[in-house]
């Protein structure tokens, strides 16, 4: 690694927006980023930038969840006060308006082209920057998860704009292009080189971005006065372990809800013979360890 000289690097300008399937599957090919209009409607955008600002406030009031600056990775110390944003993870258990984004229609077929047919869903959340917030280090995504780097593809994100998006209010910062650099480490990819070379994404709210886990990106300067958000939800290749632990924290009352397809996208049952119990490929939602899992046992 790190051999490459940084002068070398290919940046591409963002694909145009979409709704045609194969042209999104070949901006990712190509761009390794697709960017697709009309995933949500206005009225859809308005429940959910409702019901996430209520979450924001409401995680504030009770003193839990995640606040940050952004620069933390950079190792800055941050006052409390100065933590303007917001990461509100596992929405899964925060409203029956995100569980559409599971298995997303205009989304999931996307993430299949990018890692394959078989997934699993890394985590769900919305990063809601607060103005005045800094920049994040640019980051891959399947990167820092793994502890080798890994020169193929076995992440994709999407990130459904509930904000419109443009530099003035810290829009997704990505490097269209960047998954095919060679690997670079950390420290080169957060160069003035690099950095200075990187522009916000401008896209209306309802839109969706969906890229490669090799694309470098990060969160841009939000400097609006309001907060800006977008939901991330990741997914892997079905070998690798999820962020989120999504078969002991999704709530009892969510799990009901659920389609088939969506638990086994959560993980409830396994991927080959990956992820089943005592040898069987048998591993239901509600499977009750106490009773199904074999244990001691003599003649
Ligand atoms: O908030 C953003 O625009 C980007 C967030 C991001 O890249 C991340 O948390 O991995």
């Amino acid at each position: 690694m790190n051999k490459t000289d940084l002068k070398d690097l290919t940046y591409l300008e963002y694909p145009p927006l979409t709704d045609d399937l194969e042209l999104a599957k070949s901006h990712l090919d190509d761009y390794g980023v697709a960017i697709i209009q009309d995933v949500l409607s206005s009225e859809s955008v308005k429940e959910i930038k409702e019901r996430l600002e209520e979450q924001f406030y409401g995680e504030e009031k009770y003193n839990v969840g995640s606040k940050s600056r952004g620069d933390e990775g950079f190792g800055q110390e941050v006052k409390e006060e100065e933590k303007v944003s917001r990461l509100v993870w596992n929405l899964i258990n925060k409203g029956d308006c995100f569980l559409q984004f599971i298995d997303h229609p205009k989304i999931l077929p996307l993430i299949q082209h990018a890692i394959g047919e078989k997934v699993i869903l890394c985590s769900m959340g919305a990063h809601m920057n607060g103005s005045n917030n800094q920049r994040m280090p640019l980051h891959q995504d399947q990167w820092p998860l793994v502890p080798h780097p890994m020169d193929f593809n076995f992440m994709a994100n999407s990130m459904v704009l509930i904000s419109d998006n443009s530099p003035e209010n810290g829009g997704t910062r990505l490097i269209p292009g960047s998954h095919k650099w060679p690997l670079i480490d950390y420290k080169s990819a957060n160069s003035d080189e690099v950095q200075n070379n990187v522009q916000s994404i401008t896209a209306p709210a309802g839109s969706a971005i969906i890229w490669s886990g090799r694309v470098w990106h990060g969160n841009g300067l939000n400097r609006s006065g309001e907060i800006r958000s977008n939901i991330s939800t990741a997914y892997f290749q079905p070998w690798v372990r999820p962020q989120e632990n999504h078969t002991y924290s999704v709530r009892k009352e969510v799990l009901e809800k659920l389609t088939d397809k969506q638990r086994h996208i959560l993980g409830f049952s396994p991927f080959g013979t990956l992820g089943g119990h005592d040898g069987s490929s048998v591993s239901p939602a509600e499977f009750d360890r106490d009773r199904e899992s074999i244990g001691v046992l003599k003649p």
